[in-house]
């Protein structure tokens, strides 16, 4: 028997290989023996006929794809680098590399390349979260655990579809309601989750700040906050309070669409409950102002003392399996690594331990802005921008334009590999070894299970492979996994309050370690949390005549995003469509359509079609695609938040069209 851990989502559930088969492990803490159907399903899609199993080049875009040796493909790219500027060099990556890979990539580029263009898709998810948590705790960390909801009163879930997207976390949910925990769900959509709550409030898409204001301002006017907590942990309070002074509770309730009724009965919940956490995922992430959406949460924390207590807290939880991981190696833009950032003692600190001096001081451009830096040379691993970048017929349009584009893949058939010059093969989960971190903290390690593919090599290998062949042998020149996990943890010391490097390596799939488990105040360096004013500034795309509907965007419980994994010929992943679109019957009633019709959705950017399904699961005046839909983002709308740089997905504006016989054909 081989204990690992799944290579899915942020929940991290452990799990035992025996005799060809995977189960749950039992004595796991966060799943105590459970799975979903993707983690069930993992040993089948490393089977696929879709795997990537040799090296590929083409000069240009418009040619066929041919294959080619390892040796020469890696010349190849450290030619183009050596030829391009460092600052046109960038690298996209992905919170579902593992530590060691964001490690040697971060190492490489940063450290001996000298570009700082480094981001990864977490832009697209979560660096909100990452902003907000360093502005009010002064640092990027998560300051809850999933266990917490046995001992809270009260979870409010906001913008999160836990019941498909981190279904054991979901299950764990609903034990901790059979001992007494309350469950209220906010989320424009009456999710399955929502649909097993105590209490939901179908909130208007993009009004979440004026919910949370609402609430913090109640709680300051009706002298509910922990005055004693606010006096001596925090700052702003007085600020904040005579800000709320002028605010328009009225509009505000207006904005979410909620009734008084609605907002009293759950804040009458509120008010009696001890303890309460609010957990929230891309329902308020994904927005222009997802920053502020996190703050107006975090501020409802910081008022009631309810931090750095069990069974309280404001969570946000990561979606992909080592989104975490990525953070603390430090592998955005606006990041040195282990949460330094560009000042220059941090760059002297680095520049020491790596025994380099080429850091550049200057800041990269982030994943969202990447395409648009005219880079002469790009590596894209482990995950797929031109299918989940918002705009789509842009991206498409700006990659066309970059002269030498590398994709690092384990599949062969995602949409920027039509993009891309260079497909590498990559070693999926399963054929390969190491660390990822999991949405609260626990390290654990992910084992090889079963043979490698003759020519496929591990993402930290290829980094390795290009570092080596550029000249960098002497700092590049690990046999495993585990050296650059040793190293890593050495450089995480650099960092006061990371004690990652008490984790040990050997037993990490089978005693996961729990990271940051000693702090209990604030990071900040008066060691006192901020509250932040925010309103709701309505910067999202409006509705029109023309386009009228708000198109929501999200998962469904067996597909993971692009589908390169999950989609597969197999009953076991058959929960939903993959192409669907929801409706609400009153609109659907209006527009004359039906359950089943083929319909084409456009926006002022683009267009798919897809098929109408009509639930009054969802609010009036919106609809939701899966991103199962690959073609989603051409809908999507390219606002992006100022702080974080995180796109506005769930807010673009549509109408929408039956197809008729004769434009089917
Ligand atoms: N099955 C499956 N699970 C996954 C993934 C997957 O692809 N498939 N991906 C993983 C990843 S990377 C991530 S980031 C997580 C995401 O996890 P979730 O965020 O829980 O997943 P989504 O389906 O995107 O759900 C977002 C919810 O926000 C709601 N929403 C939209 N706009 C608003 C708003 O303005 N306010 C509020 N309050 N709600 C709003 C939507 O209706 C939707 O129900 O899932 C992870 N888990
Ligand atoms: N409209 C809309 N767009 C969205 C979102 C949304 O909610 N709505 N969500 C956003 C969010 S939160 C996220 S996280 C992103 C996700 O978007 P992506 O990261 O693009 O999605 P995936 O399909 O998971 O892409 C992972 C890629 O890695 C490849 N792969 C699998 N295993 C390996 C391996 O071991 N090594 C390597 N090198 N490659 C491997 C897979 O084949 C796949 O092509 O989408 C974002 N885009
Ligand atoms: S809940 Fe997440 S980590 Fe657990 S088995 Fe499912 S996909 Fe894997
Ligand atoms: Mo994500």
């Amino acid at each position: 028997m081989i204990r690992s851990v799944c290579g899915y989502c942020g929940v991290g559930c452990g799990l035992e290989y025996s005799a060809e088969s995977l189960i749950g492990n039992i004595t796991y803490p966060t799943n105590e023996g459970s799975v979903c159907s993707k983690g069930a399903s993992e040993l089948i899609s490393i089977q696929t006929s879709t795997r990537l199993l040799r090296p590929h080049y083409r000069k240009s875009i418009k040619e066929e794809y041919r294959i080619e040796s390892w040796e020469k493909s890696i010349e190849i790219i450290a030619q183009k680098i050596n030829e391009a500027p460092k600052k046109k060099v960038g690298f996209y990556l992905s919170g579902q590399l593992l530590t060691e890979d964001y490690y040697v990539a971060n190492k490489l580029a940063k450290g001996f390349i000298g570009t700082n263009n480094v981001d990864t898709n977490s832009r697209t998810c979560m660096s909100s979260s990452v902003v907000a948590y360093k502005k009010s705790l002064g640092a990027d960390y998560v300051p809850v655990r999933m266990n917490d909801i046995f001992k809270s009163d009260l979870l409010i879930l906001v913008g999160a579809n836990t019941d498909e997207a981190h279904v054991v976390f979901h299950n764990q949910i609903k034990k901790a309601k059979k001992e007494g925990l309350k469950v209220v769900v906010i989320d424009p959509r009456y999710t399955d989750t929502a649909k097993s709550a105590d209490v939901y409030l179908p909130i208007k898409a993009g009004s979440d700040i004026d919910l949370f204001n609402l609430i913090s301002k109640r709680l300051i006017d009706e002298e509910l906050y922990d005055k004693e907590f606010v006096k001596n942990h925090i700052n702003n309070f007085e600020l904040l309070k005579n800000k709320f002074k002028r605010a328009a509770l009225t509009k505000m309730l207006k904005r979410t669409g909620l009734s008084s009724t609605e907002f009293e009965e759950f804040f009458d919940l509120y008010k009696r409950s001890k303890n309460i956490i609010t957990a929230w995922t891309m329902g308020v992430n994904q927005s222009v102002q997802g920053v502020d959406k996190n703050l107006a949460i975090i501020n409802t924390h910081l008022l009631t003392g309810r931090i750095f207590k069990e069974g309280n807290g404001p969570f946000s939880l990561t979606g992909q399996p080592n989104a975490m991981g990525g953070r603390e190696v430090g592998s955005f833009s606006n990041m040195l690594g282990v949460g330094l950032g560009f000042d220059e003692r941090s760059i002297k600190a680095v520049s020491s331990f790596w025994k380099t001096n080429k850091i550049s001081k200057k800041e990269g451009v982030s994943a969202t802005q990447m395409l648009d830096a005219k880079l002469d040379v790009l590596i894209i691993c482990h995950t797929d921008p031109v299918y989940h970048l918002p705009n789509r017929n842009r991206v498409e349009r700006l990659i066309s334009e970059i002269p030498f584009v590398v994709e690092i893949n384990a599949y062969e058939n995602s949409e920027t590999s039509k993009f891309a010059h260079m497909k590498l093969p990559a070693t999926p989960w399963g054929e390969k070894e190491g660390t990822q971190t999991n949405l609260d903290r626990t390290i654990t390690k992910q084992v090889k299970l079963t043979r490698h593919s003759i020519d496929a090599k591990h993402d930290w290998e290829i980094f390795q492979l290009i570092a080596q062949k550029l000249g960098f042998k002497e700092f590049f020149n690990f046999k495993n996994s585990k050296e650059i996990f040793t190293e890593y943890q050495e450089m995480t010391k650099l960092n006061s309050y990371m004690d990652i490097a008490e984790a040990n390596y050997d037993e990490l799939s089978m005693i996961p370690y729990v990271w940051g488990e000693k702090i209990d105040n604030f990071l900040t360096p008066d060691k006192k949390g901020n509250l932040h004013f925010v309103e709701n500034r309505l910067l999202s795309e409006k509705t029109s005549l023309k386009y009228p509907f708000i198109l929501l965007t999200g998962r469904t419980r067996d597909q993971w995003h692009s589908g390169t994994k999950t989609n597969l010929p197999t009953t076991l992943l058959k929960h939903k469509e993959l192409n669907f679109c929801e409706m609400n019957p009153l609109d659907a009633q209006a527009l004359g359509l039906k359950s089943g019709d083929d319909v084409v959705v456009s926006s002022k950017r683009g267009s798919l079609k897809t098929k109408l399904q009509i639930t009054s699961d969802i609010r009036e005046k919106m609809i939701f695609i899966p991103i199962s839909n690959r073609e989603i983002n051409y809908l999507t709308n390219d606002l992006l938040d100022r702080e974080s740089l995180q796109p506005d997905y769930n807010h673009s504006a549509v109408y929408i069209d039956k197809v008729y016989e004769l434009y089917k054909n």
